[in-house]
């Protein structure tokens, strides 16, 4: 009965509004007491706002309520201050209404009374109601399109083809399609009266089956907004998964895109301004094809202006280029391989190709580099030799080939060797000319002289940087003990001297035969082979061997003889003697044990004698050697008769008859012998 009159009173607040309830102030209607006093809260629920309407006020008046009072709180805001008699038609039109909560807020109602009431005053009621908030109302609620209030919420919508963005109070355009398995069409962004929308983030997915890619072609108008400049204000992008293509703007239309791919995406974003028309992509597909190139520095056979699924090339890498992986599928060569275009429009396999590298070779005794810059295809490699008692065998300049070998002008691939310079003096090389009745040799004046003091004294001759040449009945009975032997000095005594020690002594096979036991100095040659490479110097230098050609005719000729043997004054000289002696005529050698394989030599008061075995005869004689005529190993120290009967005869090992056999024995010995480095 109560509620009823009320709304009649409070049309405006009653209606489908729920009535929560009362409040009032204590002894209302009959008055309250002095000092009494009441504090009441009420919330409102999410979504609703608590009003509070006062039917009656009758509280004692002062001057800013400072006696008696009723508050009312919005939350912590003091948003009434309320005494004295206001009539109901005032409440209702200025009080009232402003007692409200925030939605979902408190209202708060404090009441005091002091001591000094005069006459009695009934006090106050109202009654409070909680009623649904209106959030499409508030100005700070703001949804794009349309607001739907509803009891306790609200909710904002999007006109058809629009979409509402995750922040649930803006629209977007909906323009994200699935467009998988169309295999032609057109796509457009929407909009309406000849401008596409704003604000709109659209992808477009295309997607047909492997084997087949994508054609892509703007047809009609092209216009999306872009700035003056150029630059992209909304833009398209088409999207592939290895490419990206875009982004497109403006009015110039882009041509037609192989995508290559199976699989697309067309994207596009406007912005919330600007009235362009837009564009229009037709989609469409081709069979896969695969990129004309496939490696760089390659080319590739067949040669098509366009290559499917299935088809298979031949790779050839460029000239100086190769396949940088050494093995996998498909290779042929070092150089070309076979690929094959698979259905998802990629070449399998792919390799790079490579410049060649021809590395740093691998440099024989004595040889060196002079500074390399790059070992790549067509670099140059300049060989030296390490010092100037070595000449370079062949080519000094190689280049770097495409089949990866350093290459010299004539096509050797051979790093070419070091050779000794032979048979000449230092000063021959700078300038680029007992011993009975000999003289002492200065230094360097015959450096190939070598002496062996022990287990039988004797001389030999270098002729390389490892080998020395002997007579076989010095060394013939100590072939597999380690001789030593000196060299490099003048003096046997010398402190200096280089000392090296045999490896290997080979005699001469057919040493001391000839089916004839007198001929028992037959092929007197020996060779030492030295357990090192021996340092070539002004001191140490090796002898040429003769040449193949040189006939007998040379007979006559003056040569040198040296050694440590005896002399006049001593039977084991101290210090290296030489004499030039004349070959003699073979007649004049006559002897039971003289054979071809040696020739006779002597000079008045000039001979080799005892010890001096071993050693060299050289020709020309000494001090006549050139560069264009360098000292040869004419003989070796064989025999003779006893040097002091003073016939001046001796007998020498024919050293051009042992040509082959030098070069053979020493060939064969390097076999399988590791390049020094
Ligand atoms: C020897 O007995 C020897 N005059 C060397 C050479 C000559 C004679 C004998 C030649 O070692």
């Amino acid at each position: 009965m109560l509620y009823l009159s009320l709304c009649v009173v409070f049309v405006p607040l009653c209606g489908s509004v729920p009535l929560a309830g009362w409040v009032q102030s204590p002894g209302y209607p009959r008055g309250y007491e002095p000092f009494s006093s009441l504090t009441w809260v009420r919330c409102a629920p999410p979504g609703h706002t608590l009003s509070l309407a006062l039917t009656h006020l009758d509280l004692e008046d002062s001057y800013e309520c400072e006696n008696d009072a009723l508050k009312v709180y919005a939350d912590a805001t003091r948003i009434s201050t309320l005494c004295g008699t206001i009539p109901l038609q005032d409440l209702r039109s200025s009080v009232n209404p402003s007692l409200v909560s925030s939605p979902g807020g408190c209202l708060n109602v404090s009441f005091s009374s002091d001591y000094s009431n005069v006459e009695r005053h009934s006090g106050f009621r109202a009654f409070y109601t909680i009623q649904d908030y209106n959030e499409c109302d508030d100005p700070n609620i703001e949804c794009s399109h349309f607001c739907y209030n509803f009891i306790g919420g609200y909710l904002c919508a999007c006109p058809p083809g629009y979409v509402l963005n995750p922040d649930k109070h803006n629209c977007s355009v909906s323009c994200t399609e699935d467009l998988s398995g169309s295999l032609r069409g057109l796509v457009s962004p929407p909009g309406g009266a000849g401008s596409y929308a704003e604000e709109a983030h659209c992808s477009y997915s295309l997607a047909v089956e492997e084997g087949l890619q994508l054609v892509l072609q703007f047809t009609g108008d092209f216009d999306v907004e872009a700035r003056p400049n150029g630059e992209c204000i909304d833009a398209v992008r088409i999207e592939t998964r290895s490419k990206t293509y875009g982004p497109f703007c403006g009015t110039v239309a882009p041509g037609l895109i192989d995508t290559g791919s199976s699989k697309v995406q067309i994207l596009f974003d406007s912005d919330n301004g600007g009235a362009n028309k837009g564009f229009t992509v037709a989609y469409k597909t081709k069979r896969m094809t695969c990129p004309v190139g496939v490696t760089p520095h390659s080319t590739v056979l067949p040669e098509h202006q366009e290559y499917v699924m299935g088809d298979t090339i031949t790779v050839t890498c460029d000239q100086g280029t190769v396949v940088e992986l050494p093995s996998g599928p498909g290779i042929k060569s070092n150089a070309t391989y076979e690929t094959r275009c698979q259905k998802n429009g990629m070449w399998k396999p792919v390799y790079q190709c490579g410049v060649v590298d021809c590395g740093r070779p691998s440099l024989p005794y004595a040889v060196k580099v002079e500074d390399l810059e790059s070992t790549h295809y067509k670099s140059e490699i300049h060989f030296i030799c390490s010092s100037k008692y070595y000449q370079l065998e062949s080519d000094e300049v190689f280049t770097c080939e495409a089949d990866g070998f350093w290459k010299s002008k004539t096509g050797q691939t051979n790093i070419p060797r070091c050779l000794p310079i032979c048979g000449l003096t230092d000063n021959l090389i700078e300038a680029s000319g007992r011993i009975l009745g000999g003289k002492r040799a200065k230094v360097g004046q015959i450096p190939w002289q070598l002496l062996i003091k022990a287990p039988e004294r004797g001389g030999a001759s270098l002729i390389n940087d490892r080998w020395a040449v002997t007579a076989a009945h010095v060394v013939d009975k100590h072939q597999s003990e380690t001789i030593t032997v000196y060299g490099g000095m003048t003096d046997g005594q010398d402190q200096n001297a280089v000392v090296m020690q045999t490896e290997k002594i080979i005699v001469h096979p057919n040493y001391g035969k000839d089916g004839d036991a007198e001929k028992e100095f037959n092929n007197d040659i020996a060779l030492l082979k030295m357990s090192s490479t021996v340092e070539l110097g002004p001191k140490l230098l090796p002898i040429c061997l003769p040449e193949s050609s040189e006939g007998a005719a040379l007979e006559g000729k003056m040569g040198t003889v040296s050694g440590y043997g005896t002399t006049e004054r001593a039977a084991r000289a101290k210090l290296l003697h030489y004499v030039n002696v004349q070959e003699k005529k073979r007649e004049e050698c006559r002897d039971p044990k003289f054979t071809d394989n040696m020739f006779c030599a002597g000079i008045e008061g000039g001979d080799s004698c005892k010890g001096d075995s071993g050693g060299p005869v050289f020709v020309p004689m000494l001090g006549f050697g050139k560069p264009d005529d360098p000292y040869r190993l004419k003989g070796i120290v064989s025999w003779g008769p006893d040097c002091l009967t003073k016939e001046y005869k001796g007998y020498y090992t024919k050293v051009q008859n042992y040509l082959d056999w030098i070069k053979e024995t020493i060939e064969k010995d390097g076999e399988g012998q590791e390049v020094r480095k």
